[in-house]
């Protein structure tokens, strides 16, 4: 561990552990700009580990759990005001205002540097700063995807550890001129000297900003995971997605996972939901019919390229799984409760239990009789509130999956066979439904909608258009996104692209429960899938796409009625002319940046729907 420039220095760069000039200067002029006490380059071992963490517990913003519970972990909770990503705080800010299309917010890019500039000066004083080298993806790629965070807060270098691929191996593998996004952070909280800090720095004014022609990212006033882990949504999403318009790939929000069907064949399958809809839950999945097998290699991101076999080609460029913590249970995910069990985790905005563990709803049946709530106040199953805040997290190493498949560090990553896209609707939106070709697939994508969950602030449970689940995340215009994902169909071999299919796990019935049971059993659905790709299940064609037939979708030794099958299946005419004018408005926004083929696919399924 190496600290340069301790207080009063003049923030000697002399001794750093780099010659990459363009590195140098930009740490030099960041430095001058947010007057940290002291620069300190990170080298992702175990020594600044522990005394980070340390020192994060001496300012009580974590606490170590008992390490005969969850060894090498802490107990984090944030300011009750940074608990989930901005997204009215979120900025596109590319020159040309139409290149964020109608769904980002934009500002000039010179405007946002001149009044983030501001914000940033000063904004370090009394704090260190930390300068992390990272990689997306395996550092044995071809092209390695680099990065460096600069940030004032320790909790965010601790979590840039679990989650990213970081340290003084990746600064070396930069050498001295590799290209890398520019990550600058504040939590906007300088200290005065002898000023007192609080155990959760930040300020109320946020700014989530990403410059797409510049590859760069300024993230300000929030610690909270997706608006602070600048590896994370802001590049591999937002900055990866303008990337692979230009260079011909696509940076998806996505799961990965590996099934093993009985008779061996194996298939990967990467899902596109919103966040907080279960992508964990389904990348970890354990099927309840026999034989077949789910593996893991991610479980939120995936970057996709075509190889030179004409296959679609997925990588997961994560190193960590930053999960929602409420709902994960024994009984909903047990591999991500065994992955958290091994330790090394930070857990965020959860309780705290007496022998000190963590806990949260949906953990176990019943709650323990006394918990430390995530506000820190004494909670009892009597208290009237949920101990722990519906967007709470665990932040823990990939490698600790006990079903993690061993090529998800395969820099040439998995070639996909089918790709799902989902959402949370109680109506309308079949279990699955495959689409009919790749264009019509990518018009699935691009209507897909979904209730809002607590991942971001704002109302929960209203029901918006959340395209590919990509809504927070599209870098650029999403019309031109479209557009994009109907290219990478057209130039590709129509027989070795992945089959495209709408999954809903959440429709409801009419007393409001849930019609399909979910988790493990959504291995049934899996099922399907891999056989409709095989040629082997019917399905029935209906006006939005290939449905299961009933008994086609195995259903062997599941608690469901005929009529609850039907209605898990059903495709109502009426539902869907309801749903067309919501379409037809969502297309209109993007003017002539919506690819034509989209309106025919809306004209299409008007016509099959009789309207
Ligand atoms: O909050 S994160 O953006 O890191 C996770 C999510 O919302 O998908
Ligand atoms: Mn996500």
């Amino acid at each position: 561990m190496t600290t340069f420039a301790e207080p009063g220095s003049d923030l000697d760069l002399d001794d750093a552990p780099t010659s990459h000039s363009r590195l140098l200067a930009w740490v030099r002029e960041v430095a001058e700009l947010t007057q940290p006490d002291r620069i300190h380059w990170c080298d992702g071992s175990d020594e600044e580990w522990t005394a980070l963490t340390d020192e994060l517990v001496e300012a009580g913003t974590i606490v170590r759990l008992n390490p005969e519970k969850k060894p090498n972990s802490f107990w984090a909770r944030t300011d009750p005001t940074d608990v989930a990503r901005v997204e009215e705080r979120t900025f596109i800010c590319s020159v040309n205002e139409a290149d964020a299309g109608p769904t980002n917010n934009w500002r000039d890019p010179n405007e946002m540097k001149a009044e983030m500039t501001e914000l940033y000066r000063g904004s370090m004083r009394g704090r260190t700063m930390y300068v992390i080298p990272f990689c997306m993806g395996p550092l044995t790629a071809a092209n390695p995807m680099f990065g460096v965070e600069l940030t004032d807060s320790p909790y965010v270098t601790v979590s840039m550890r679990i989650m990213a691929r970081m340290g003084a191996h990746v600064l070396q593998a930069m050498g001295d001129d590799a290209d890398f996004v520019p990550c600058l952070h504040s939590v906007g909280a300088p200290l005065e000297p002898g000023q007192q800090d609080v155990a959760w720095p930040c300020n109320e004014t946020k700014f989530i900003t990403q410059f797409p022609e510049e590859r760069m990212i300024w993230s300000y006033g929030s610690g909270y995971g997706g608006n602070s882990l600048l590896g994370k949504k802001c590049y591999s999403l937002r900055i990866a997605s303008a990337m692979a318009r230009d260079e011909g790939w696509l940076a998806e929000h996505m799961l990965i996972l590996k099934l093993t069907a009985p008779h061996g064949a194996v298939h990967y399958i990467a899902a596109a939901f919103p966040s907080a809809c279960g992508k964990t839950n389904l990348a970890m999945l354990e099927p309840t019919i026999p034989g077949w097998k789910v593996e893991t290699l991610g479980d939120d991101i995936a970057w996709m390229r075509f190889g030179d076999d004409g296959r679609l080609y997925a990588v997961n460029p994560e190193f960590g799984l930053f999960g929602v913590a409420p709902g994960t249970g024994w009984k909903t995910n047990p591999n991500a409760m065994r992955t958290i069990a091994k330790g090394n985790s930070v857990f965020t905005n959860v309780a705290l239990t007496d022998d000190g563990d963590i806990w949260w709803e949906g953990m176990t049946d019943e709650p323990p009789a006394h918990l430390t709530d995530w506000k820190g106040r004494d909670w009892t199953p009597d208290s009237g509130e949920v101990s722990s805040h519906p967007n709470s997290r665990f932040c823990t190493p990939i490698e600790q999956c006990p079903i993690i498949a061993p090529e998800y560090d395969d820099p040439r990553g998995v070639p996909i066979s089918a790709i799902l896209f989902g959402g949370r609707r109680r109506t309308t939106i079949p279990l699955v439904t495959e689409a009919r070709d790749w264009t019509h697939g990518v018009f699935m994508g691009a209507t897909l909608s979904s209730e809002t969950t607590a991942a971001a602030t704002g109302q929960v449970g209203v029901v918006r258009r959340d395209p590919m689940a990509m809504l927070p995340f599209i870098g650029y215009n999403a019309g031109d996104y479209f557009a994009h994902w109907i290219a990478m169909g057209k130039d590709a071999d129509a027989i070795k692209l992945p089959k495209i299919f709408y999954v809903n796990w959440f429709r409801r019935d009419d007393d409001g429960g849930f019609l399909w049971p979910g988790f493990g059993e959504n291995g049934r659905v899996l099922k399907w899938v891999v056989e409709r790709l095989e040629g082997l299940v019917a399905a029935t064609e209906t006006p939005i796409g290939h449905v299961p037939t009933p008994e086609s979708l195995d259903t062997s030794g599941l608690d469901l009625t005929a009529e609850q099958l039907a209605k898990c299946l059903e495709v109502d005419p009426a539902e869907w002319r309801a749903e067309v004018p919501g379409i037809a408005e969502w297309f209109d926004k993007f003017g002539d940046h919506l690819p034509t083929l989209l309106w025919a696919e809306l004209d299409g399924l008007k016509a099959r729907l009789g309207l």
